[in-house]
């Protein structure tokens, strides 16, 4: 099922709403936001020189630090009367981001999550359980209205309570689960715990997964645990929160609403704007939000975007799987590591589940990288060979792919740190003392 026919618009139509679009949001931002107004003028542009969707490129980008720089309220382009909720992203550091919606933006984002859950298959005929946290995090109520709005009975469990997650799940005949991939993960093995197969016992089909990146292991054991379609979508408080993009049935990308939203993928180092299918940084306009509009967000994702059809009917672009973050490198001993890389590495071998930690510490001047990585399965703890082996093999792989050598630590299953909401999977403890 498809939610709206904007979906399988084709490109030009598309393209002739973006560019309609993009002049009322630049005109709005120009007019009520001074950051937008002092970013345009520095570069002697006005909004009427935004002819063409190509004029685009012309736009200064906008960032994070520009959030920070005009909290709480700097980047609203609306008076606060208009404003009717308020959400904000934690942020490991400093002040949080924080982000405004009219009752019209709450409208648009409910729309924009119906077509979500009705590309990943659910129906009026669903239950739903929120298991992402509500509060000031954009995943549980940013989900919830626009579960609501496809008619699925809504169950906001918020995250945490897992055992009674489980319950009523079983209880309430849960047909929809949504959390991050991580916490999906951590409900199978403590529901395993509590003598129940969430395959056999519980009545869940689909997964509608995000907040984080999933990898192909970890999807794959979500999926063989639960027995479901295992869904990603993709979203970020600045832009909306969940709803800018999701996978359909065939999880070949995940469908960008592009005429709520404007994606181009630029080199990061360079700001240069790459063509179809090359790996950049995802940059992001919105064309519809009244309180918060957004010019050329530079959101850190990885990924590449794909303008063919998809076999399930949508013409907009997708994006494929985030690949990490330009912001997550580390530099370790001058050499750089995305731990993307290092999943990579581990997913091909097929002892080791999706579990893992990378711990930074100094061994004097020297930076140390230890991996703790855990047992796809207990019967491999009962070799000494066998898990010598693993080891050698991981540090092997890992040393051909980075160039550098790690300390591996193979440890049993259930023994690493779960998660609720995000995993935390780096723990960088240079500069702790
Ligand atoms: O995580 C919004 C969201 C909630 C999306 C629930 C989907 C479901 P933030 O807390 O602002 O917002 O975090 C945004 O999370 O820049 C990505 O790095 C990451 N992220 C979100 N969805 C995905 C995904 C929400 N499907 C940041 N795959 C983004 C990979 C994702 N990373």
């Amino acid at each position: 099922m498809i939610w709206s026919k904007e979906e399988t618009w084709d490109r030009k139509e598309i393209e002739k709403i973006q560019l309609e679009r993009l002049k009322e949001s630049v005109k709005r931002a120009y007019e009520n936001v001074p950051l937008y107004k002092e970013k345009f003028d520095s570069v002697g542009l006005k909004p009427e020189d935004i002819k063409s969707l190509d004029d685009l490129k012309k736009i200064p980008f906008t960032v994070k630090d520009d959030f920070r720089a005009n909290y709480p309220f700097g980047m609203f382009a609306v008076p606060k009367k208009e404003v009717v909720r308020i959400h904000a992203s934690s942020g490991t550091t400093g002040k949080p981001t924080v982000v405004g919606y009219t009752k019209k933006d709450i409208r648009t984002w409910a729309e924009l999550i119906s077509r979500v859950v009705t590309a990943a298959g659910v129906t009026d005929d669903d239950t739903a359980q929120i298991a992402f946290g509500y509060g000031l995090f954009t995943g549980g109520f940013g989900l919830h209205y626009g579960l609501e709005n496809v008619g699925a009975s809504v169950i906001p469990m918020s995250s945490g309570n897992t055992e009674k997650q489980i319950m009523l799940m079983k209880d309430f005949e849960t047909t929809v689960l949504i959390c991050t991939p991580s916490y999906a993960l951590y409900i199978a093995e403590v529901a395993e715990k509590m003598g129940i197969d969430p395959k056999k016992d519980l009545k869940v089909r689909i997964g509608l997964f995000g907040g984080e990146a999933c990898s192909e292991s970890a999807r794959t054991e979500i999926e063989s645990k639960w027995g479901i379609l295992a869904t990603q979508n993709y979203g970020m408080s600045e832009l909306m929160g969940p709803g800018v993009s999701g996978d359909c049935e065939y999880q070949c990308g995940m469908h960008i609403s592009e005429d709520h939203f404007i994606a181009e993928i630029i080199d990061p180092k360079t700001g240069e704007v790459l063509p179809e299918g090359e790996i950049g940084e995802l940059v992001i306009t919105t064309l519809t939000k009244e309180a918060l509009p957004v010019l050329r967000y530079r959101t850190k994702d990885m990924t590449s975007l794909t303008y063919e059809k998809c076999k399930c009917g949508r013409t907009t672009a997708r994006m494929l799987k985030i690949r990490g973050r330009s912001d997550d490198m580390l530099i370790i001993r001058g050499v750089n590591v995305f731990p993307t890389q290092i999943e990579s590495v581990l997913e091909g071998i097929e002892e080791i589940g999706p579990h893992y930690e990378i711990i930074v510490t100094k061994n004097g001047h020297l930076d140390q990288m230890t991996i703790n990585i855990e047992l796809a399965d207990g019967k491999f703890l009962e070799k000494f060979s066998c898990l010598e082996q693993i080891s050698k093999k991981v540090d092997h792989k890992l040393k051909t792919v980075l160039g550098l050598s790690s300390k591996i630590n193979i440890v049993q299953p259930r023994t690493l740190e779960r998660f609720e909401g995000k995993a935390k999977r780096v723990k960088d403890l240079r500069n702790v003392n």
